[in-house]
């Protein structure tokens, strides 16, 4: 890992802590707010809802982040892909200054959410100058936001920003498995409920997708879509891809040295997961390593939602999205 990255402050954990500024504040009061599942209260703003603390984290990266041309931010909806999608930007971004198969990489040490770290999740939370100036470039950020918050601190930068997506009903199950060791009673009809109604933190979800889709339609140079279906049937392919979106196109001779393999291998679900970093140890924004592992793979929704919930799913999802061109199938 680059020095400057590891100097840089960690914030408290981001969902426990509402202590806002006065214009956070002043903010909150004129926004429209909802309960959550857990009767806490979300603020809509600029499109999504968010609890107080990310609120004052995007505040404070809207009105403090610098954008670079030769920044890369990757974006996505919670349990979309992010955490492997992180992994294959640092190893093919880095692979001149870390060779895939190298024994000390950063990657078989480290979290992919402590090398590619959220801006309003972990960067900006309680702090509006995060170092980020001291980092070496290209510097990689990651980010849940809709393409407009996000937009508003990238206006004029020729950055690239690349979005993944995944089937809105195995980010669901994703989501329950992963909250349901948070909160107690967290049934999958409570999460169907609140994915359909989009009143749930960084929702409404395919509100988010679309504003992704759009841009990378009228703007491929800046924004590329790419799907986790696509990425794990034919991972070569969508890598290669990630690489010339990025600038950083894979050689001939790379190509036949083997690296983009070693890429996935080192970046796959099962290498990752059984490395001892990602089993034990809290990532920067205060979620336990192994908590971005579960199973991986598609279709994993079938064994958990029933016909029922899955119907009313699609239903939205089609609903949503009709006429934009994005499909689900
Ligand atoms: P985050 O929003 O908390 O960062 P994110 O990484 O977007 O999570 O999504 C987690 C999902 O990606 C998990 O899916 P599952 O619950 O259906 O199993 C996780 O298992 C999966 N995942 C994590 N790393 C990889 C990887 N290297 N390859 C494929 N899938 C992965």
């Amino acid at each position: 890992m680059d020095d400057a990255s590891q100097n840089l402050r960690t914030p408290a954990n981001f969902m426990k802590d509402d202590d806002v500024s006065q214009e956070c504040k002043n903010l909150i009061s004129s926004l429209p707010s909802e309960k959550d599942f857990t009767g806490r209260k979300l603020y809509s703003y600029q499109g999504s809802w968010y609890y107080p603390n990310t609120l004052q984290a995007i505040l404070n990266f809207q009105t403090h982040f610098q954008a670079r041309d030769s920044d890369i931010i990757l974006a996505s909806l919670p349990k979309s892909g992010t955490t492997w999608l992180k992994a294959l930007a640092f190893a093919v971004v880095h692979r001149n200054k870390y060779a895939p198969n190298l024994e000390s990489h950063p990657l078989l040490s480290d979290n992919p959410h402590n090398l590619v770290r959220f801006l309003e999740l972990d960067l900006y939370v309680k702090n509006q100058c995060p170092g980020l100036e001291e980092l070496p470039s290209p510097r990689i950020f990651a980010t849940h936001m809709p393409f407009q918050t996000l937009h508003e601190s990238l206006r004029d930068s020729p950055c690239k920003v690349v979005y993944v997506c995944r089937d809105i009903k195995d980010v669901l199950v994703s989501r329950w498995h992963f909250r349901s060791k948070l909160v107690s009673n967290y049934s999958l009809e409570d999460i169907v409920e609140e994915y359909i109604k989009g009143v749930c933190f960084f929702g409404p979800f395919q509100e988010q997708v679309l504003s992704y889709w759009k841009e990378s339609l009228v703007n491929s140079n800046h924004v590329l879509f790419m799907r986790y279906e696509e990425m794990i049937e034919k991972p070569e392919a969508q890598v290669i891809r990630l690489a010339d979106f990025l600038g950083c196109p894979f050689t001939e001779e790379e190509k036949q040295s083997g690296i983009v393999e070693n890429i996935l291998e080192l970046c796959s679900f099962g290498n990752l997961s059984n490395l001892e970093a990602n089993k034990t140890g809290t990532s920067t924004c205060g979620i336990p390593h192994h908590g971005f592992f579960r199973k991986g793979g598609v279709g994993g929704w079938n064994n958990h939602l029933t016909d029922d919930m899955a119907r009313k799913l699609d239903e939205m999802v089609e609903k949503k999205l009709e006429g934009s061109g994005l499909k689900f199938e």
